[in-house]
């Protein structure tokens, strides 16, 4: 069965690519996401501000919800060019490329750095739970601040495809979404992690991150990125391709965040505990179930949800 999608004239040859996270930083992982059977691949966010992230223990990794505060390490656009640059340029699948910055006008400087790399198109990172103490609230806890990110980036890369990542610790997202949408922005990516969460040692009695909250991924989360995505789905019509992130471990995992309404999904925290060759398991999965059901094009299950109780 063949799993090809077109999203905005962009052409996968699965839906599924890596959710931003703590892969797709450099070119040799990359091609590992590749090799592992990726459609396509959101690299880690980067911006032209150096950070250096929180310190270890970053991660907390239970069976049921992962636990993550990276606190957004970057190391500019010269280093990031220098080693993912020509992956870019040869690029043997999509590559959107995410970006964050710590005010609007950051954020509009980053797109016009990272856009010379020629990606398919930017995702701006305006949702990190992580980063408040030094950044502030994250721009996509209100409609007014998610969409004066798009409009300044849109003004400064009017050309390029643009996705924003939203944030579901918001009490209507799809206002966030239809703000953006008004702004220019092209597409919507639903959900970065949910909390802040915090998990303690009882042997300490202290919390296990350094940076003592974290935000929350994994299967926990699945049915909050599929609620998210389907208020987003309805209040936009359908018109703004969704990119749907959230637990997916299996083909129907990625099958139900379509119905919902994503047309690609993306997959973070499986790659911690299945590695790179969670693509090719759950790419069968929807292979598949499509096969089982009679569907030809994987595009027809995008927002195939059905009204009723
Ligand atoms: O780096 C992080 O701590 C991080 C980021 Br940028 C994000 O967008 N979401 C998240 O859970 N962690």
């Amino acid at each position: 069965m063949n799993l090809e999608q077109t999203v905005l004239g962009i052409r996968f040859s699965n839906p599924l690519l890596t959710a931003s996270g703590k892969w797709a930083w450099t070119a040799k992982q990359c091609q590992e996401i590749v090799d592992g059977g990726a459609g396509g691949i959101t690299t880690k966010s980067f911006s032209t501000l150096k950070r250096k992230g929180h310190p270890e223990p970053t991660v907390v990794h239970t069976e049921h919800y992962t636990l993550n505060a990276v606190g957004l390490p970057s190391e500019g656009f010269d280093v990031v060019k220098k080693d993912l640059g020509t992956f870019i340029s040869n690029r043997p699948v999509p590559v959107i490329l995410s970006i964050f910055g710590d005010t609007v006008e950051r954020f509009a400087e980053s797109a016009a750095a990272f856009a010379q790399l020629g990606p398919d198109a930017l995702e701006l990172n305006i949702s990190c739970p992580n980063v408040s103490d030094d950044h502030g609230t994250p721009f996509s806890y209100a409609p007014d601040t998610a969409a004066a990110v798009v409009k300044a980036v849109k003004k400064e890369v009017p050309g390029i495809t643009i996705f924003a990542k939203l944030s579901p610790n918001v009490s209507n997202i799809a206002k966030i979404a239809l703000a953006c949408a008004e702004a220019g922005c092209d597409g919507i990516t639903l959900i970065n992690t949910f909390g802040p969460g915090m998990a303690i040692d009882p042997a300490t009695a202290k919390s296990i991150l350094s940076n003592k909250t974290g935000g929350i991924s994994g299967p926990a989360i699945k049915p909050l990125a599929v609620r998210c995505v389907a208020d987003v789905y309805k209040a936009t019509e359908g018109k703004l391709p969704i990119i749907g992130i959230g637990g997916v471990e299996t083909g129907e995992d990625a099958i139900e965040l379509m119905c919902a309404g994503a047309s690609l999904v993306a997959i973070g925290t499986a790659i911690l505990t299945q590695g790179y060759g969670i693509f090719r398991t759950v790419a069968d999965g929807m292979a598949e179930w499509c096969e089982k059901e009679g569907i030809t094009l994987v595009n027809d299950i995008v927002g195939s949800l059905k009204a009723g109780k």
